[in-house]
């Protein structure tokens, strides 16, 4: 059983942080996942064929070597298929969300539960604001269709920068796993150590995403974090961290960040669903049922589409410190 030792637990309240070595097996636990997202892939390079937009399916490329040429060819960029969470606008009855079974059950992974319970305790919900990131090279990157940080680099933040002020208390923990190695050259994480005994600073809307401005990151190293498949990177909901950019020519960078929280606090994204993941007390609440899982998503994204987009954060670019 993966549980943190008492020196990884203490590295994570002391820096804010903590690299978790073979949790995840790729075998038993990744392979599931990237089976699941090649058949995503697979649609959507059928309906690009049947439009138009490319000249093959590339059926039998590598996951990483198709997904490129798909995106380089089409000059499109395609988050959004294999997401398992909504936008945080525009939301129609039709946009792309991806919930399939292997993602529940990652979600839902023994191992993973086992690391998340040595932080949160043995009530676990896990919290909507998830996502998968496929950092692509830059030749594959469609700068019209806007920035977006699941195919690009993430600036600075905290997370519960990104989330409403509800969850200013809640002890939200982040799960980021690498998928494919991560690397300094293909966009690893970095984090600045010890910036989660702070209160959280100032964010500012960018074109980036929300980030923190640079005149309020505190001075010091960031950390670099390369990865292997199976390894979990810990981080405090507090940790000021970013990824790096992809640079390589022909590397795709998976990533799927994951947040577990103590049953009953708020997840900062009220209209989005999260579920109880485990329970010592009431093990009868626990969501079991992959599919009941993928209905609560769809449901949400009837329920968005037919209102006006919420607020999912507090900032304000017209605040001074964003001039
Ligand atoms: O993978 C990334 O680039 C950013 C991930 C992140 O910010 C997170 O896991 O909270
Ligand atoms: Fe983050």
């Amino acid at each position: 059983m993966a549980v943190i030792t008492a020196a990884q637990r203490r590295q994570f309240d002391n820096e804010g942080f903590v690299v978790i070595e073979d949790v995840l097996d790729p075998e038993l636990d990744i392979a599931p996942v990237m089976a699941e997202y090649e058949g995503v892939l697979d649609e959507l390079a059928q309906s690009l064929l049947a439009e138009g937009s490319i000249a093959s399916t590339y059926r039998g490329l590598p996951f990483s070597e198709r997904l490129i040429q798909i995106c380089t060819e089409s000059g499109r960029n395609f988050p959004q298929h294999f997401d398992f969470s909504l936008p945080q606008k525009g939301v129609r009855r039709d946009t792309p969300i991806h919930v399939g079974p292997a993602i529940f059950n990652l979600l839902s992974n023994p191992r993973l539960l086992d690391v998340a319970e040595s932080v949160v305790g043995p009530e676990i919900y896990s919290n909507p604001v998830q996502h998968i990131r496929m950092k692509l090279p830059h030749r594959a990157v469609d700068e019209s269709g806007g920035y977006t940080q699941l195919v690009s680099k993430s600036p600075w933040h905290q997370d519960n920068g990104v989330l409403l002020p509800e969850a200013d208390d809640a002890s939200i923990l982040t799960i980021w796993a690498p998928i494919t190695e991560a690397s300094i050259e293909n966009g690893c994480l970095q984090v600045m150590p010890r910036t989660h005994r702070s209160e959280i600073v100032a964010h500012c809307p960018t074109d980036q995403g929300v980030a923190i401005p640079d005149k309020l990151l505190p001075s010091g190293q960031p950390i670099p974090l390369p990865m292997k498949p199976g390894s979990v990177l810990l981080m405090t909901r507090r940790t000021i961290h970013s990824s790096l950019d992809n640079e390589t020519e022909d590397e795709v960078r998976i990533s799927f960040d994951l947040r577990y929280q103590p049953i009953g606090e708020p997840t900062g994204r009220p209209t989005f669903p999260g579920f109880i993941a485990r329970s010592a007390d009431h093990p009868e609440t626990v969501l079991r049922d992959p599919a009941a899982w993928a209905t609560s998503w769809l449901q949400a994204r009837d329920r968005l589409a037919a209102m006006e987009d919420p607020a999912y954060n507090r900032w304000d670019s017209d605040a001074p410190v964003c001039a």
